[in-house]
């Protein structure tokens, strides 16, 4: 579905932002994956980017958290970085992921305590010594209210000329992938969804890296950030970098 309509797309519609995008093909790609796992899953719970209505409810049942298309922006431009990325939780912790690229030809997967893979492949994070030595994804986001845009750019000027470079996919589970894959080394965003990040989060973890919140603490899939790196020593450095929390409680 997503091969035969990206860059065609003639119903575009927009969401919280006017870059926050939305295609009649993200639908039915989530009403696909829904109706296929819910035959086999009838009892598990749901939660889509699709259908958020509003407010995300998290509880410790198994869950699967799907993002259909993941990079609609790319998709509808067709700048190739766009997949799917599904994750499920069991008592709140994502215990597999799933991301799929179908113009990369590229499946990234993780079970907990079971290694991450590409295309059925072992893949693991690169060792990186210090941030100065890093290549950094950040991405604008699709926030565009002035103290975002404050926060973003405050914290590229104190953190972007540190490392050796700043990239930005424009998907935040293909970043992960890219991460989880050796090909950078970190990764830092504010704005996201739990649909953006359950699966990546357990590919990065899974492949030998950190996963943290911005600020140091414990990663939380519903706190709409995330900071990684091949491992904690770069995180920490990254984190005492960064000038400016967005915060979305
Ligand atoms: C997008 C992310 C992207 C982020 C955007 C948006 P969507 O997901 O993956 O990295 O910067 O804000 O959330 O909306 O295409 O699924």
């Amino acid at each position: 579905m997503m091969m035969e309509t990206s860059g065609r797309n003639t119903n575009i519609e927009t969401k919280l932002s006017p870059v926050d995008l939305v295609t009649e093909t993200d639908k039915a790609v989530e009403k696909l994956v829904f109706d296929e796992l819910k035959k086999k899953f009838p009892d598990h719970r749901f939660i889509g980017e699709e259908s958020f209505t509003g407010k995300v409810n998290l509880t410790d049942c198994p869950t699967w958290i799907i993002d259909p298309i993941d990079g609609t922006m790319n998709f509808v431009h067709t700048f190739p970085f766009c997949c799917i990325s599904i994750g499920l939780t069991v008592g709140k912790e994502v215990i597999f992921g799933l991301i799929y690229s179908p113009f990369l030809n590229k499946l990234y997967t993780a079970k907990k305590g079971q290694g991450a893979y590409c295309n059925g492949e072992p893949i693991h994070v690169r060792p990186c010594d210090s941030f100065k030595s890093a290549l950094l994804i950040n991405e604008l986001g699709s926030n565009r209210t002035d103290e975002h845009q404050k926060i973003y750019f405050g914290n590229l000027a104190a953190i972007g000329w540190q490392c050796q470079g700043v990239r930005s996919l424009g998907s935040a589970a293909l970043n992960a992938c890219m991460l989880a894959n050796g090909y950078v080394d970190a990764y830092f965003e504010y704005g996201l969804h739990c649909w953006d990040l359950a699966a990546g989060s357990i590919i990065i973890q899974e492949a030998g890296g950190t996963v943290l919140d911005p600020e140091g603490g414990p990663f939380n899939l519903m706190s709409r950030r995330i900071l990684a790196a091949s491992n904690e020593k770069v995180a920490r450095e990254i984190s005492g970098l960064i000038v400016g929390h967005s915060s979305y409680e």
